[in-house]
């Protein structure tokens, strides 16, 4: 299998039994007749339905005499099934899935408000049908957590992908609008299958011709494509744009002739995509031009969208993810200090779209503190499935294991219990509009994302929109049923790769709270040596502190008092050596290289034991993969078992050249349990990546 399909092949279903119970209870499929959502419904069932049974779908009117699915919008149910159903709570998007008996009869009902929910419902019937559950006793009601569920994909017009790392951008804007390449409609396919709803279609480092008349025809046809599954395009608008290309002299949110150019804009958008999404915002940061720009805030400039596209319901999404030269002494605390004094002043359709650490999607960083800080105002979660910091898409890395971390740490804003969830679902200050973003890991490649289990993250990312709670071994154990099969021998050892795999990563790039020591502007591969950057942040040093006394960022009191920016109950349990976690050590303190840890072993010897332990995760991954062959098709497993290899590699290289360079401070022996370094550090320093993926252009 080429991984074109993603978690949506429809082979026979496997066991005899449940295919002939499978086969006996969908005799046939009464689908309500309407609009564009259906008939996609109806394409989906054939192929879906027609796949796992291997047999042709006959779509029948409501027929009381055979074993139906009956797929139809409450309003139009046959009146018998009217009763069975109760539709209150459910939401636009949410649906029922319930198995009925009626006489001799047994039907299986999807029902929704909307075709949309429709759609989902089916999707996740097809999906239950795969995973081999019974039919009997169904009675599932799904809404989705939270209302605006999309990818981010940093795309430039000239099909590079900003931290791109599984080929070009698949839109081609070159063939637009007139050529409407399949890939547009099987993406939607599979964003809808996992309820996502939204997309933003270029980079955050803005371009703006992309809402030049030019762009806009493309961008409506893709527009077009995506509406009958439900997801809207949104833009990122460049701040200046209203100078680039609209020859105004300024783009000051303040100034009348700029307030009147973004309200025309919105207007001629809203007039060929009048479901237009909105606009997605990177300003005043690295580089890109805002408000500030003209002695203006963040809040300016938020507003001044948002009143343009309000009177089409559309919404503002102003990124969070700022840090100024001018105040370099901690990144992490800076945009907390920007946002939380405007908590409040934004308009009602802006979402302040906040990355789930404060640094920069970092293998383990704590919640950014912003959340659960800025109680009147919605804030947005902002998740990168892209592996910019997590080796690229060469490295096996389950993100929803990550995903799941930051989402149930407790904020402690309310009190015990306020997870970072409860912001993004907006029940912890009752928010009317909640929003989860992910930086798309997609691009030209044959699988869609380079790496075959980078499709795991796309798969998880949605499903953790959809609803926020979930469990990322529950969500791995979907994935891999849908897209490898049913195995038990297969499933339980797979899973446990997938869910070590995260640990892994943070053991052999940046254990117990290192961060940010990538080597410079790629970010591929360590280095922690980098210190000869113009902007103090940018360099790796700046981040790890390493010097003869010891390592880490002091981020309590007597440091930079980044700790103070979060709820109490926290800035105690992590300024407190006691009871700060491990993970988050150097994160929060500068140890000595001789600090005890809890294993009674000294930082310096603790820091070598967990870049092995890495190392040996991957080498168990190793194993349990090569003992997977049977399992899975001979291509997808020698492909993986190729990146396996890389991902061994690197870990090494992690671990060698860290440990290296960390051993000129500390000056001490590597702990007798680690392997010793296959070269010198010289060696490393001395590795160039002129071929490495995903650069952005130059902005310093
Ligand atoms: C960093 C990336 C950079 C992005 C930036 C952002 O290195 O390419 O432009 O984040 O999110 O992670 O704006």
């Amino acid at each position: 299998s080429n991984g074109y399909d993603l978690w949506l092949k429809y082979h026979i279903i496997s066991n005899v039994e449940l295919l002939e119970n499978y086969r006996k209870n969908l005799e046939s499929v009464y689908l309500e007749d309407g609009g564009e959502t259906l008939d996609i419904i109806r394409k989906e069932l054939s192929m879906g339905l027609g796949g796992l049974l291997d047999e042709t779908v006959s779509f029948k009117a409501f027929d009381t005499a055979e074993n139906q699915l009956i797929v139809s919008k409450f309003g139009t149910l046959p009146e018998v099934f009217k009763n069975e159903v109760k539709m209150d709570l459910l939401k636009k998007e949410g649906y029922i899935i319930k198995s009925i008996k009626q006489g001799n009869q047994s039907y299986v009902l999807v029902t929704a408000n909307s075709d949309l929910g429709l759609l989902y419902g089916t999707f996740h019937l097809l999906r239950a049908l795969k995973m081999h559950e019974s039919l009997d006793g169904l009675d599932i009601k799904e809404s989705p957590k939270v209302d605006v569920r999309m990818l981010n994909h940093w795309d430039n017009l000239d099909r590079t992908i900003e931290r791109g790392y599984a080929g070009f951008s698949i839109w081609n804007w070159q063939t637009l609008p007139d050529y409407i390449d399949q890939r547009y409609i099987d993406y939607a396919r599979a964003n809808a299958s996992i309820g996502i709803n939204g997309t933003a279609l270029t980079n955050v480092n803005a371009n703006a011709l992309i809402i030049t008349p030019q762009y806009l025809e493309k961008v409506k046809a893709l527009a077009d494509v995506f509406r009958p599954y439900g997801i809207k395009v949104y833009l990122t608008a460049r701040f200046s744009a209203p100078m680039e290309i609209g020859g105004l002299s300024t783009a000051d949110p303040l100034d009348p002739e700029v307030i009147q150019w973004w309200k025309d804009k919105a207007k001629e958008i809203y007039k060929s995509i009048p479901d237009f999404g909105g606009f997605l915002v990177k300003a005043n940061s690295e580089g890109q031009p805002g408000p500030q720009n003209y002695g203006r805030t963040h809040l300016d400039g938020a507003n001044l969208l948002a009143d343009a596209v309000a009177p089409y319901n559309g919404v503002v999404m102003w990124r969070a993810f700022v840090y100024s030269e001018h105040d370099a002494e901690d990144r992490a605390k800076q945009a907390y200090t920007e946002f939380v004094p405007d908590d409040g002043k934004y308009r009602d359709n802006v979402l302040i779209q906040v990355k789930n650490g404060p640094i920069d999607f970092q293998p383990r960083e704590p919640f950014h503190p912003l959340f659960g800080a800025m109680p009147n105002t919605p804030l947005m979660m902002e998740f990168q499935i892209t592996k910019e910091y997590l080796g690229f898409a060469t490295h096996l890395v389950y993100l929803p294991k990550l995903f799941e971390e930051v989402l149930q740490s407790d904020t402690y804003q309310k009190g015990k219990g306020s997870l970072v969830a409860k912001v993004v679902d907006g029940s912890l200050n009752n928010k009317k509009l909640t929003g989860m973003t992910g930086v798309a890991n997609i691009g030209t490649d044959i699988n869609w994302t380079g790496h075959p289990f980078g499709q795991a993250d796309w798969y998880g990312f949605g499903r953790l929109a959809w609803n926020p709670y979930m469990d990322s071994k529950e969500i791995a154990d979907e994935w891999l049923r849908c897209t490898f099969g049913n195995e038990k021998q297969f499933l339980e050892p797979v899973k446990k790769m997938m869910m070590e795999s995260r640990e892994a990563v943070v053991n052999y790039m940046n254990p117990l709270g290192l961060h940010h020591i990538f080597d410079t502007s790629h970010h591929y591969g360590p280095g922690p040596w980098v210190g000869n950057l113009s902007r103090p942040e940018w360099n790796p040093v700046y981040y790890h502190k390493a010097d003869e006394e010891g390592i880490g960022f002091d981020r309590t009191k007597t440091g930079s008092d980044a700790l103070s920016q979060y709820a109490p109950e926290l800035e105690k349990m992590y300024a407190d050596l006691d009871t700060c976690p491990e993970e988050y050590l150097l994160w929060f303190h500068h140890l000595p290289w001789d600090y005890k840890l809890k294993s009674g072993r000294t930082l310096w010897d603790g820091l070598g034991i967990k870049y092995q332990e890495g190392v040996d995760q991957v080498r168990e991954m190793i194993t349990i993969w090569e003992n997977m062959k049977s399992y899975v098709d001979s291509d997808t497993h020698h492909q993986v078992s190729m990146l396996l290899d890389i991902q061994l590699k690197e870990a090494k290289w992690w671990r060698d050249a860290c440990m290296l360079y960390f051993q000129t401070f500390s000056k001490m022996d590597f702990p007798k349990e680690m392997e010793t370094p296959e070269n010198t550090l010289e060696y490393y320093k001395s590795l160039k990546f002129p071929y490495a993926p995903g650069i952005r252009p130059r902005w310093d």
